[in-house]
């Protein structure tokens, strides 16, 4: 049975996903990529959308599992971190699952870390026994110093969790990294990797069965195409027949060359290349015969 087959049917979709904060902008700009749209409400909780029956909720991040959870809303954007702490408490409470990752979405990368006073002399987890650690992710770091056989004192703390070793509250922190200047600045140093964390799509583990499920699809295909375009360039030129073996020599990262009819002494050719492509390639393919070199950035695609 599924979960939703005892709520009444919805017909519009509804996304959780970050109000202010690191997560909040990359998001709306995702799913605007994705051609969704929004009438904003007065209270700048809840967004109307207008382009397809698809709303948003604006709230805190930490809150986005428990709403999937509850059924108020279907999908979130939140970052795995939070996704898996909420889980792994769950767990821990005896509670059934409640959400999954769907996507990784590619922003908002950052890694959960153990990290230790810089003048500790560092030999390994084992080192770990008997220390009090500041976190605001207990469930993942006590599944993790159970995983590695390690007894330590986790010191749950909501914020500010890079001060406690100054403060004595703690004698090492778990939090979450990005560029590590934060660590530097409190005189710590990241030692060890608990989780590899970026925003993710979240939704129910349950699937959807009304008028939400193919909301749900067609969205879940829009982002894999955007995905799929991402970083890729559509590559035109024309070539001599005689050119175009060497031309094809050039471009081994590239899909094969697709050939379009020419104007008889030319042919004209298109590939799909990922990643960047240089001043430097561009000039080489020309000195190898290709004229008229055109690179055009893949905004959407349906595979
Ligand atoms: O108000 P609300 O509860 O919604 O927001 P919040 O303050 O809880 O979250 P926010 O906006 O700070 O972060 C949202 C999400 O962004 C996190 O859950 C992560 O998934 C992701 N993210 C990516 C980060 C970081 N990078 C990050 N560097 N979240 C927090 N940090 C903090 C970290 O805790 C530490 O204090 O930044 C500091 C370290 O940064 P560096 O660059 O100095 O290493
Ligand atoms: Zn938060």
């Amino acid at each position: 049975m599924s979960a939703s087959s005892s709520a009444p049917a919805r017909d519009r979709l509804r996304i959780a996903i970050q109000k202010s904060g690191r997560l909040a902008d990359p998001a709306r700009s995702l799913l605007a990529a994705c051609g969704l749209s929004w009438r904003q409400s007065r209270d700048k909780l809840f967004c109307f959308g207008e382009s397809l029956p698809v709303d948003l909720l604006l709230v805190r991040d930490d809150d986005i599992p428990g709403l999937i959870a509850d059924g108020v809303c279907d999908l979130g954007v939140v970052g795995l971190n939070e996704l898996d702490e909420q889980a792994k408490a769950r767990r821990q409470q005896g509670l059934p699952d409640a959400y999954q990752p769907l996507r990784g979405l590619g922003f908002g990368q950052c890694r959960l870390m153990i990290a230790v006073p810089e003048d500790w002399d560092w030999q390994g987890v084992a080192q770990l026994s008997g220390k009090r650690i500041a976190t605001s992710y207990p469930a993942i770091l006590a599944a993790w110093l159970r995983d590695k056989g390690v007894d330590a004192q986790v010191v749950e703390l909501s914020g500010s969790v890079e001060i406690a070793p100054k403060l004595g509250t703690a004698d090492l922190i778990c939090d979450l990294v990005s560029s590590g200047a934060t660590l530097a600045a409190n005189q710590l140093r990241p030692v060890e990797t608990l989780l590899d964390s970026e925003a993710v799509l979240a939704g129910p583990v349950h699937e959807l069965d009304d008028a939400r499920a193919g909301l749900m699809a067609m969205l879940l295909r829009r982002l894999d195409g955007l995905s799929r375009v991402q970083d890729r360039k559509l590559l035109m030129f024309s070539a001599a027949e005689e050119r175009v073996d060497a031309l094809a020599r050039l471009l081994p990262d590239a899909e094969p060359l697709l050939r379009l009819p020419g104007n008889g002494t030319s042919v004209r050719l298109q590939t799909m290349c990922n990643g960047a492509l240089s001043w430097q390639r561009l000039e080489e393919l020309e000195r190898a015969g290709a004229q008229g070199l055109m690179v055009l950035a893949v905004e959407k695609s349906l595979a």
